[in-house]
């Protein structure tokens, strides 16, 4: 079922999950729901894999949440499915940070699929959180060497209270920090898949004022140093065909020249 216009994203919002990769949002669950999924988490004696939902039920309810639906929707489009795979991320006391990495290597960077992420505890610096590069999603990772890249600057982490999630472009690059605490940081990961290719924004769209929205921002800095650089301007031109890819608008040739005046 399509979800109410008035809970679809708009322009704005589409545009920053379209400059950052990211977007984070915490929607409401009845009392005591979060602490529920941890604590059954919590008594797995082994990691069941793409089976987590089957061994703790009440996580089918985080997907198919109706947040989670109006903002899929909203960025891949009336067809999107929740794809089988899930994964459970266990992240003990004192253990190691991860390399960074993409979990997915779109060859186009096209919004092909969402990675969802939902931290059923509190989760502070502290605690091993999801730590990403925003903007990323556009540049391609040379995964072998990125593995050995160590804090990048700018790097941000995914923390916030109890049902706290995040939908990310699959190509952002992302880690899971060390855990300082004593406590185990959970995270469940899902992935939201698009099956066909944009024929119209799917999402709370004016034509009328768009246009200039995109070009107002479309220049904006993500990373954490303002230098123009040939990445920033392969960037611009990265939001733009993504944009007009998300819109259905007709292929356009490149031209960077249209930023440059
Ligand atoms: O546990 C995390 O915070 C992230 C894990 C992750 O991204 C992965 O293993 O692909
Ligand atoms: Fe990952």
């Amino acid at each position: 079922m399509a979800p109410e216009t008035r809970d679809l994203l708009d322009d704005e919002l589409v545009l920053r999950f379209l400059h950052q990769g990211s977007l984070q949002f915490r929607p409401r669950f009845p009392d005591g729901f979060h602490e529920r999924v941890y604590q059954q988490l919590a008594q797995l004696k082994h990691n069941p894999g793409n089976h987590i939902t089957r061994e703790v039920p009440d996580l089918q309810a985080v997907v198919e949440n109706p947040v989670v639906h109006a903002l899929a929707y909203s960025l891949l489009g009336p067809n999107y499915q929740v794809h089988p795979h899930r994964h459970f991320y266990d992240n003990r006391p004192g253990s190691m940070s991860q390399g960074w990495h993409v979990d997915a290597a779109t060859p186009d960077h096209m919004l092909r699929g969402l990675i969802l992420f939902y931290y059923p505890q509190d989760t502070d610096l502290n605690m091993g959180p999801t730590v990403f590069v925003p903007g990323t999603h556009f540049r391609d990772a040379p995964m072998d060497r990125l593995a050995s890249y160590a804090n990048i600057r700018g790097q941000r982490n995914f923390i916030g209270p109890a049902g706290s999630m995040v939908l990310l472009h699959p190509d952002l690059w992302h880690a899971r920090s060390l855990n300082r605490s004593s406590q185990h940081r959970y995270m469940i990961k899902f992935m939201l898949t698009r099956p066909d290719e944009p024929e119209q924004p799917s999402w709370r769209h004016d034509p009328e004022t768009a246009g200039a929205l995109f070009l107002s921002r479309v220049r904006e800095f993500v990373g954490p140093i303002n230098s123009f650089c040939s990445d920033y301007l392969n960037e611009w031109e990265w939001r733009r065909k993504l944009w007009n890819w998300m819109r259905g608008a007709p292929r356009q040739d490149p031209n960077l020249m249209d930023f440059l005046v």
